[in-house]
């Protein structure tokens, strides 16, 4: 097939594998965007910062309430972190597995959200609580919401870095159906306000190698939580 200038047009049978124009808006839903590439010219101060997190809180993964250990591993670093087990779901003060308070929540990170929560037009967000989650191929997120933090008045920003991943932006009810948006590496997602308790998940991620991050897909979500 061609269009009507000759170039030619094909399947692109892998369209979630194809980096999207950085610094496009797409809107997702009334109060929900994604602002693609928003993260790219902060990677340099942001992925140090990261690193010196990940030393002081390391990934672990966690079991549900349920008692499934999740196929995500997690960290968190400022004044509340998120954490699970068999008592259940809850931000807390310290890093369970070193009854250290967790790390604080670096400069650069809270910058970096509070900007992309500008952009979308969410003034004055004060996130104190940074989740930090890490895919590994197959790893998944199934389809949930997002409803422990006090201040569900407050938007959430999430930072996509690494290998791409299929977000699932879900509605009101699990079985609502859902919008497939493919995040790649420096990806921003911001929702809040009527949007703000959407179900949403992450299909199992798939191989690949990143050339930055290597075979995984981190994301970090910024809340206030408290
Ligand atoms: C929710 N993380 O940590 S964030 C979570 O990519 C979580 O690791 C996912 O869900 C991740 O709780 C997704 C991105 C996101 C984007 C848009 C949403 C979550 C959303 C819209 C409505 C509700
Ligand atoms: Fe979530």
């Amino acid at each position: 097939m061609m269009r009507s200038d000759d170039t030619p047009i094909t399947l692109d049978l892998f369209a979630d594998e194809t980096p999207t124009t950085p610094g496009l808006t797409e809107q997702i839903g009334e109060q929900a965007f994604v602002l693609r590439g928003f993260a790219l010219p902060w990677l340099e101060r942001l992925l140090p910062a990261l690193e010196a997190v990940l030393l002081a809180a390391p990934f672990r993964q966690m079991v549900t309430p349920g008692g499934f250990t999740m196929s995500v591993a997690l960290s968190s670093c400022g004044a509340l972190g998120w954490t699970t087990d068999r008592s259940g779901y809850r931000y807390t003060a310290h890093d369970p597995q070193t009854g250290q308070p967790w790390p604080d929540m670096p400069t650069v990170f809270r910058e970096l959200a509070q900007a992309a929560a500008q952009q979308a037009h969410f003034e004055h967000f004060e996130p104190d609580a940074c989740l930090i989650n890490r895919y590994v191929p197959g790893a998944r997120m199934s389809l949930h919401q997002d409803k422990n933090e006090r201040c569900l008045s407050a938007p959430i920003v999430s930072m996509s870095l690494g290998l791409p991943a299929v977000f699932l932006f879900g509605g009101f009810e699990r079985s609502d159906k859902s919008l497939r948006v493919p995040l790649f590496h420096g990806d921003i997602v911001i929702w809040g306000g009527v949007d703000r308790l959407r179900y949403h998940g992450v299909l199992p991620l798939k191989q690949g190698q990143h050339p930055k991050l290597g075979v995984q897909r981190i994301n970090l979500t910024f809340r206030t939580a408290g």
